[in-house]
């Protein structure tokens, strides 16, 4: 095995070696005086004199996460991210909370205040140092990480960082949290010697328990009424044509619920659409991959006798507390290995000879027919008039979306219009759902693939969470164009909903604008992105969209800008509502 030896100036230097050398390409930096000697030599790599990843400016910590989040969505591979001590960590855990929920490893690394108070390098000198350490500064992050340490000093710098590395990159994936006292970061060893490439590598992925494959397959093929959900499925290479091969050959009817990534292309055959209650009630054998809520139990009603079986890396989701749907039968596995290995298992079991596979594949394309044109219907009364309704949204991106496109959303839009079709094309917001994630994930994502045009929809709750200043500042200054649509509602539109689906017939029933709900006057957001040298406007009526999102997409691919389209959306109590109940 390799071993290298280069000089350094301190550990800092040894440690930004050490991360570009395991394949991170980027530091999402936001900075305070921990610092010092990580910026030191951060400049000897700019002035050609050491190796470190790249640095990113990003002026607030939660969009540093969510481009972390992001970029790992597009590559697969996990950035690092380093905050100030303990303030910066604070800002960032939403950021956390989310790639934890949604298993996205993120290197989440801060500094930590100095601890001596004399003349080692790094030691206190500012008065910061002392009110900014707390006695546990991991304890902020430890339940939404699955590791965290102290590098204590540059001796076991190697085996943290690998550790680090290879503990988030090992399923169930998820963040770690490394903090760097700023006197260790100062340490000057002289030298480091390390191996390259790594003696330590992540978990290879689970194969699934071959007996219970066998089980889940012949209770699958003895299904009159077989079902599969899925929610983040999808990310491994070939997991999406493994799905769709599994449905189609066996006649699986397949929900896509609160998809996070895109599981099955929406003109799959047999994809069911993003509701699973009309199949759930009768579905006698649900699989569910990679769904930590496969439907809602107060809503959608599953029969009694149906049997479930759940895939996932963790199918017991641990980490979350309380999740009590029946489960038949728990596969861990990495989901893709074990798609793929149910479809070889059902090649070799007997299915039911009643022709319940042939009506199955009748009656997806009769609902398939019938979707199309009840489309087609609301296409044509939404398409005039403002504020527009969400399925206009969602059509109009539907007719520009094509090959080379990627979708980031944190918004209400309906999918069944918007009806992404490539893998890889479509990311969502973590079920944590900790708002502000969609800008900084979208740049994450534009970051890693500078060929593509990332669309970053959101809400415009969603938009202010994702501090638009930073987000656009990082947007101009690293050169990666978005185009953002704001779907505008004034409001939080969601926070309403909630209150009338709980008093639907209450006090704030009966006012237009009920308390903690509006924003509204809304802010002109078409001009904030002007600040950072992008194209803005407002587009009010539904007839004005399709050429708004041209002159959009213009100013991002020919001149390079981002660009921000304010859309002013409508809000409805009774469609509110009728959403809530599906
Ligand atoms: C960080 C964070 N704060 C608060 C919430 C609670 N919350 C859930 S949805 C929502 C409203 C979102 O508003 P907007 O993005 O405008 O979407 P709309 O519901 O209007 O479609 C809020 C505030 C949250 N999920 N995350
Ligand atoms: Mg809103």
């Amino acid at each position: 095995m390799a071993k290298q030896t280069i000089k350094v100036d301190s550990a800092a230097e040894a440690y930004l070696r050490l991360l570009a050398d395991r394949g991170v390409d980027y530091l999402f930096g936001n900075a305070g005086t921990d610092f010092a000697t990580i910026i030191e030599a951060l400049s000897k790599a700019a002035l050609g004199e050491a190796i470190a990843p790249t640095p990113v400016t990003v002026p607030h910590e939660n969009v540093a996460v969510a481009m972390a989040h992001g970029y790992y969505l597009a590559t697969g591979r996990p950035q690092a991210v380093m905050l100030h001590v303990t303030v910066g960590t604070a800002n960032g855990i939403c950021g956390i909370m989310n790639a934890s929920r949604d298993n996205v490893p993120v290197i989440f690394t801060a500094g930590r205040s100095p601890i001596t108070e004399g003349d080692l390098p790094g030691a206190r000198s500012i008065y910061i140092h002392w009110a900014q350490e707390m006695y546990d500064q991991g304890g902020m992050v430890r339940e939404l990480v699955k590791w965290d340490y102290e590098l204590r000093n540059g001796e076991q710098l190697e085996t943290v960082v690998d550790r680090a590395l290879t503990v988030a990159m090992s399923a169930p994936r998820g963040p770690i949290y490394l903090t760097l006292p700023r006197e260790v970061l100062a340490h000057n060893p002289g030298s480091f010697t390390f191996d390259s490439p790594s003696r330590r590598n992540a978990a290879a992925p689970s194969a699934p328990d071959p007996n219970a494959i066998e089980t889940a397959a012949a209770w699958l093929a003895g299904a009159e009424n077989p079902l599969i959900i899925a929610s983040s499925y999808g990310l491994q290479p070939g997991a999406v044509e493994a799905l769709g091969d599994l449905a189609e050959t066996y006649a699986l009817p397949v929900v896509v619920y609160r998809p996070r990534v895109l599981c099955l292309p929406t003109d799959h055959p047999m994809h069911a659409g993003f509701e699973p209650a009309a199949l759930l009630k009768d579905a006698d054998v649900v699989l569910t991959l990679d769904s930590d809520v496969p439907w809602i139990p107060n809503l959608h009603k599953l029969r009694p006798d149906a049997k479930v079986i759940q895939i996932a890396a963790d199918p017991m989701y641990s980490d979350i507390p309380i999740r009590g749907f029946p489960c038949d039968l728990a596969i861990t596995a990495d989901t893709a290995l074990a798609v793929k290995a149910l479809a070889d298992a059902m090649a070799g079991v007997k299915a039911r000879k009643n022709g319940a596979a042939d009506s199955r594949r009748k009656r997806a394309a009769d609902n398939s027919a019938k979707g199309a044109e009840a489309r087609k219907a609301t296409v044509a009364q939404v398409g005039t008039g403002g504020p527009m309704q969400l399925p206009w949204v969602g059509h109009c991106l539907n007719q520009v979306i094509g090959k080379n496109d990627v979708v980031v959303n944190e918004s209400q839009v309906p999918l069944h219009f918007l009806r992404p079709n490539e893998p890889g094309s479509y990311f969502a917001n973590s079920p944590a759902a900790g708002l502000g994630w969609c800008s900084g994930a979208a740049l994450g994502i534009k970051l890693a693939r500078r060929d593509k045009r990332v669309f970053a929809v959101m809400g415009d709750g969603s938009y202010m969470f994702g501090n638009p200043t930073p987000a656009h500042f990082v947007s101009a200054s690293m050169d990666l164009p978005l185009l953002t649509l704001i779907l505008n509602n004034k409001m939080w539109g969601a926070v309403r909903k909630a209150t009338l689906g709980l008093h639907p017939d209450g006090a704030a029933s009966r006012m237009n604008r009920s308390p903690l709900t509006m924003i509204d006057p809304s802010p002109e957001y078409e001009k904030v992105v002007l600040a950072s040298g992008g194209y803005g406007e407002r587009v009010d009526t539904a007839e004005a969209l399709p050429k708004a999102i041209d002159r959009a997409l213009k100013a991002v691919e020919v001149d390079k800008r981002p660009a921000v389209l304010n859309v002013m959306t409508a809000y409805d109590d009774a469609q509110a509502l009728a959403d809530a109940k599906r």
